[in-house]
């Protein structure tokens, strides 16, 4: 029997990667995408064949997790085996500005999934995209058991749903795991996130096209994976005949710093000459130190991370470089659909 699954935030990074999974393992994926006045859909135009092609195996569908009869409807007509909840205003520092539109997607937007899961009754497995800012300000290593002191109107909404989807396990008998991911990149990194604008800075400030590169607190330590071997972890995260919820990390951190000399050394710069301090990207309330103990996920899921710090940072670096070729050279041609 092929397996059905529905993703909201597949227009994400981790949304493009796990259709790529999926995909890949047989799957009919299905995913929510939402109305923008541009293309959205870069990610994952790879993949997506016209929905009149006989290969296709990837469908889009408009819908929102502000809109709970959106939601209720698809999960009707898709009738999916397994649903991913990756959908969320996901950027820390934009939280602090759109506080309660962040609480509604990220919050309540899960909880408007997990109630549509519910009335539908649709016989189903849901992943909730759980977050290490959860933990915010209880000390490394952080693990299942450490209690949340979220420190972002984003982590507050993610406790939120996080205990959203253990009710509904509990209250509902549902099957609802959440993966407590710790920071994973890749050259699909949202361009505002720290490590995708600092290896984008790299491959223009070597080509000559840019010379400053404005950031906040260079002495946060984040445990940074690479963005593929996470979602394989959601994907695992559903298997077990029990629900659970699981530390997704690479056990190693880093600070913002020592991206900026792995980077910038890969290049032969030194940052130093390149980066100014902006109060404006200073959280108002900062997250100082996130290393994840993923023990748990490595004994009951299998799941074991690979790529080390620094070829992410190279993997990153060369992408940037071979895009912004690309965009000179003429040679990415956007899909006009
Ligand atoms: P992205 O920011 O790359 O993707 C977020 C996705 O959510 C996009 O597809 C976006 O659509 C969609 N989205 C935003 N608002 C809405 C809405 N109102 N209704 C429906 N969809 C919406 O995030 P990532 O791929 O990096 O992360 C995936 C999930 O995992 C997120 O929930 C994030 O908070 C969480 N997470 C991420 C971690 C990481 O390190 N990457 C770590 C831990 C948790 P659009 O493309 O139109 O903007
Ligand atoms: P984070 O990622 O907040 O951990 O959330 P981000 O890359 O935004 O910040 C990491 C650290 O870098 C510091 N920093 C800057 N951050 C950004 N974005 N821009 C800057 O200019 C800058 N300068 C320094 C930040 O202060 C912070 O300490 C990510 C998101 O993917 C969340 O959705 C996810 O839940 C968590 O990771 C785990």
């Amino acid at each position: 029997m092929t397996r059905v699954a529905f993703i909201t935030g597949i227009t994400g990074q981790d949304g493009s990667y796990l259709s790529e999974l999926l995909l890949a393992k047989g799957y009919v994926v299905h995913g929510l995408k939402r109305r923008s006045s541009t293309f959205n859909t870069e990610r994952i135009d790879q993949i997506d064949l016209h929905p009149r092609d006989p290969d296709a195996r990837l469908f889009l569908h408009y819908g929102d997790l502000a809109d709970a009869s959106s939601l209720a409807g698809l999960l009707r007509e898709i009738q999916p085996d397994e649903v991913y909840n990756l959908g969320a205003q996901s950027h820390v520092r934009v939280s602090f500005d759109i506080a309660t539109y962040t609480a509604d997607i990220t919050g309540m937007g899960a909880l408007r999934l997990l109630e549509a899961v519910r009335r539908s009754g649709v016989d189903c497995r849901v992943y909730q995209a759980s977050s290490s800012e959860m933990f915010g300000a209880s000390p490394p290593p952080q693990h299942e058991g450490t209690p949340f002191h979220p420190r972002s109107p984003y982590a507050c909404a993610k406790a939120f749903a996080y205990w959203a989807g253990v009710n509904y396990r509990e209250a509902w008998g549902m099957y609802v795991s959440n993966g407590i991911l710790f920071n994973h990149e890749s050259p699909r990194r949202g361009e505002n996130f720290v490590t995708r604008k600092i290896t984008r800075a790299v491959a223009r400030i070597e080509a000559g096209i840019q010379d400053a590169l404005y950031l906040g607190n260079l002495d946060a330590v984040r445990d940074w994976g690479y963005a593929p071997e996470y979602v394989e972890a959601m994907w695992l995260s559903l298997r077990p005949d029990q629900p659970g919820d699981y530390v997704v990390a690479s056990g190693t951190g880093h600070t913002v710093r020592d991206f900026l000399d792995a980077a910038f050394g890969h290049a032969g710069l030194d940052w130093r000459a390149h980066v100014r301090i902006d109060p404006a990207y200073v959280r108002p309330a900062e997250v100082n130190a996130l290393i994840g103990d993923s023990t748990k996920a490595r004994e009951r899921l299998g799941w074991i991370p690979k790529t080390e710090f620094a070829d992410l940072v190279r993997i990153m670096v060369e992408a940037d470089r071979q895009l912004l070729d690309d965009e000179r050279s003429g040679r990415l041609i956007r899909r006009d659909r």
